[in-house]
């Protein structure tokens, strides 16, 4: 493998280790039943867990608002500059548990409980995922809000209250069936509505130019209708305990108001209808990964979140300083994760020009020096744009401004790159096709002072294909920034075991200075270790097996290695290559069988988007073999599947303890980071993956022996691609890969129903394998052979695995987070007494 060993960044964290908890056993059960008899109405004999839950949940949060309250009080008084994360998406889980890691009161709880007969783990299983969000991009969220609090920085979270987060999977006879996410149905003991700080919003409607006192000339926008935005926040407890920053997510309610002008075509009923819509606009989270829906409703999901947001901010800015915005940008930074808050440029720009009345450089000069723009993929589908039309009529005045940004931006590339149409075309925020579109990425890099990507090397391409030209306007705009996990919620609340014998180990401050796992390496040679080591994986094996059984029925060989691939379903991150392989060890298992190979489980958890029908074949063919091998008892000691339905943040913090092998096997520079990479290898599993994302960086850390790297890099994609690629000379000149590919087409799998598998195989043939799994299967293959061969080496895999949890410093989000602050946000730690 082509990677080079770095040093692993320092771990970055001001905070202090979690005291000594607040309340002891006896105050902990005593505010658990106080909550059961005065917040919920019943009783010790008669609570369900449902019930102990909630009253648990009450009893912690009182600790959690005391903390909430303080921190406020420090921020105010200190007129902290702070950071604004503006998400679409926080895909936050499950509360309880990490609030109790974060208080240091688990011990206390599971004692507290177990003495009134409860089970902590029961209890912790009633709490609804909070699941607001798709998949990498909204965990990233959450992970970075765990950070900054528990870096004591002032920080706060923007986002949406979706009253239904991402959809529930269940499987059907092999195939997804979405239903409905009630996350708040029994309620969120989490959350406080805030009414005092409900703000409203505009939409529709038509602009007004008027001609003031000055000569100047200003813009009204008549709104056709106002929708309100009421704040639901949701405490975000740091490690430690001292800091508590809040998440504020918006939902959107009717206001009542009617511009009757507008609407005059209507009557009461249309207007009553259009109170309805108002509430729709918070309803539902769009389960689009890595596909733009353009949907109208979606763009007022982000100009909804983003107008309330700026109002909040701007209201509290001026609490502290008035009508001077001299200090703005002193005290205000707003991270934009990806495009879907860029509509809060042009937003901000309105405020700044019509409402406050400054001359456009000075608005420009301070909303320039406000947002910084984290770009999450190269996929050209996934790049947003908006056709101007549906601007026009959502947010007229906000086109209007965008034309002006980029009048004034068309003129500095003039002067940069004079006559040259080509560039100016490329880099407009308009792009001229039969249908007027407005480019988001080019309007968050013209509208930021700086520009991440997540990965080194999704950084460079970035630079280098995405926004060359801006990269050579602007040098220093352009960055990178990788990404990270919480160690906390992703080490030691989900790995209990592990964490206890790291604890004993090395000391009880890694979660917080997670680069002292290295004091591990030294023991990766050790017998004893390497015994206890792979004695917690057993046990977390056994545990998922539990699962498995639970939540599908079938009966896993523990002593079987345990290679997952947990992610969204998506062609670009392969989980047909994975099949692919898995078809092939089939064969040659029944065509030799005495085929030599360890036994192996391979476990998938991942959600299509519904509208996407290949992923939802690609999770029908897995089934489908699954369901073929596991009750073909000619392989079935060596091979088995399992696709595990609803896959979410609380089914990944049972998987990942128990993974001995990761799937990291996107196609080569589509991949921006990844994070459940990060999440596995920090729990012990090597990773079999391309040279992709974050996994460069996980191979610089852990060094070639402890990963298994495969496949065609960045480069020789290009080049591949360049030269034309054909999956026919694969298919035709490789006859393991003809045979899995005709098999798929037989009915073997799906008895009676021939081809109900072919829409895969086609993909990679006629299809034209758009990501390339049939040139990289032999060398996919070889490396699962690598795999196999080294778990039959249990002192060489216990190595490895160690090695993979010590040499994962780097990747805690406190590192990513101190990296923001010095080369983005600049922000301070502000501590919160006690
Ligand atoms: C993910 N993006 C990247 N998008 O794919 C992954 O490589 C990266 O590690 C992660 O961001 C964090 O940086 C991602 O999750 C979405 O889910 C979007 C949701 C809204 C529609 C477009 C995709």
């Amino acid at each position: 493998a082509k990677t080079k060993k770095s040093k692993a960044s320092q771990a970055a964290s001001t905070a202090a280790a979690p005291e000594t908890p607040k309340l002891d056993k006896g105050e902990l059960k005593a505010a658990i039943v106080r909550h059961l008899h005065c917040t919920l109405g019943t009783d010790e004999n008669k609570a369900n867990n449902h019930a102990w839950w909630k009253a648990t949940c009450a009893a912690i949060q009182e600790l959690v608002l005391e903390g909430l309250r303080k921190t406020q009080k420090s921020h105010y008084f200190n007129d902290t500059r702070a950071v604004h994360y503006f998400s679409a998406e926080f895909l936050m889980g499950r509360l309880l548990s990490n609030n109790m890691h974060n208080l240091n009161l688990f011990e206390t709880a599971n004692d507290a409980l177990t003495e009134l007969g409860i089970s902590l783990t029961d209890v912790l299983e009633e709490e609804p995922d909070m699941a607001l969000g798709n998949g990498g991009l909204g965990r990233l969220a959450a992970c970075f809000i765990d950070s900054l609090a528990t870096m004591e920085m002032p920080a706060i979270g923007y986002g949406i209250h979706y009253e239904h987060g991402l959809f529930r999977q269940e499987i059907k006879n092999g195939a997804q069936i979405e239903r409905p996410d009630s996350w708040r149905d029994y309620g969120n003991p989490w959350e406080i509505c805030r009414p005092e700080s409900i703000q409203e919003v505009s939409l529709y409607g038509y602009v007004e130019t008027k001609y003031g006192d000055n000569g100047r000339i200003q813009k009204e926008w008549h709104p056709g209708s106002i929708v309100k935005g009421v704040p639901w926040d949701i405490p975000v407890v740091g490690y430690g305990g001292k800091t508590v920053n809040v998440l504020r997510l918006w939902q959107s309610q009717s206001s009542g108001y009617f511009n009757w002008d507008v609407f005059n075509a209507g009557g009461y009923v249309d207007a009553q209808v259009e109170n309805v819509q108002a509430e729709t606009i918070s309803k539902v989270l769009y389960p689009n990964d890595e596909t733009e829906a353009g949907k109208e409703l979606r763009l007022i999901q982000q100009y909804f979140f983003c107008a309330c947001s700026l109002k909040d901010i701007i209201r509290r800015y001026k609490r502290a300083h008035g009508d001077d915005w001299s200090r703005f940008t002193d005290q205000v930074v707003i991270q934009l994760n990806d495009t879907h808050p860029a509509i809060a440029i042009p937003e901000l720009m309105r405020i700044l020009v019509d409402r406050a009345e400054l001359d456009w450089d000075k608005a420009w000069q301070i909303c320039t020096k406000t947002f910084a723009y984290t770009n999450h993929t190269l996929l050209p589908e996934a790049l947003e744009k908006w056709p101007a039309r549906m601007l026009e009529k959502i947010l007229p005045r906000h086109l209007e401004i965008i034309y002006e940004i980029n009048h004034r931006f068309m003129a500095e590339v003039e002067k940069k790159w004079p006559g040259d149409n080509a560039i100016k075309s490329k880099l407009s925020i308009i792009e001229e096709s039969s249908e007027k579109m407005v480019r988001m990425g080019n309007l968050s890099v013209i509208g930021s002072f700086r520009v991440n990507g997540v990965a080194e090397i999704h950084s460079m391409l970035v630079k280098k294909n995405l926004f060359p030209e801006f990269d050579q306007l602007w040098p220093e705009k352009l960055t990178n920034v990788t990404n990270g996990i919480t160690p906390r919620r992703w080490l030691k609340a989900c790995n209990p075991a592990l964490s206890a014998l790291i604890d004993k180990k090395i000391g009880d401050q890694w979660p917080l200075n997670l680069s002292q796992l290295t004091e591990l390496a030294v023991y990766a040679d050790n017998k004893t270790f390497q015994k206890q080591f792979m004695k917690v994986k057993q046990d977390n094996k056994v545990a998922l097996a539990q699962t498995i059984k639970e939540l599908t029925g079938l009966t896993v060989n523990t002593d079987a290695i345990f290679d997952i691939q947990i992610k969204r379903l998506h062609e670009y991150k392969r989980q047909h290559l994975n099949l692919l392989h898995i078809l092939a060890l089939y064969r040659r298992l029944l065509e030799n069988p005495s085929y030599d190979m360890h036994p192996r489980v391979f476990i998938f958890g991942a959600k299509a988007a519904p509208g996407y029908t290949l992923a939802k074949d690609i999770i029908f063919a897995i089934n489908k073999v699954a369901e073929k091998i596991n009750n073909d008892p000619r392989v079935n000691t060596k091979l088995q599947v399992v696709f595990l339905p609803n896959y979410r943040v609380s089914l990944a913090e049972k998987m990942i303890p128990a993974a001995d092998v990761s799937e990291q096997i996107s196609t080569a520079g589509k991949e921006a980071s990844g994070t459940g990479n990060m999440k596995l290898a920090l729990n012990g599993a090597v990773t079999v993956g391309t040279l992709d994302g974050a996994n460069i960086e996980i191979a610089e850390e852990v060094g070639d022996d402890n990963i298994f790297i495969f496949g065609l890099t960045v480069d020789e994609v290009a080049e591949l691609k360049r030269k034309g690629y054909s999956p026919d000379d694969y298919y035709y000149k490789n006859a393991e890969i003809k045979a899995i590919l005709d098999w798929l087409e037989t009915d073997y799998f799906t008895p009676g129903k021939p081809g109900a598998l072919a829409s895969v195989k086609h993909s990679l043939l006629s299809g034209g394998d758009p990501y390339l799994c049939l040139a990289d299967f032999d060398s996919y293959s070889a490396a699962q052979e690598q795999v196999d061969a080294a778990y039959r080496d249990k002192t060489r895999w216990a190595k490895m695995a160690i090695m993979n949890t010590a040499m994962m410093g780097k990747f805690t989000s406190d590192r990513s987070i101190k990296d923001y602050v010095d080369r983005v946000w600049n922000l301070t730690a502000c501590i919160v007494e006690n």
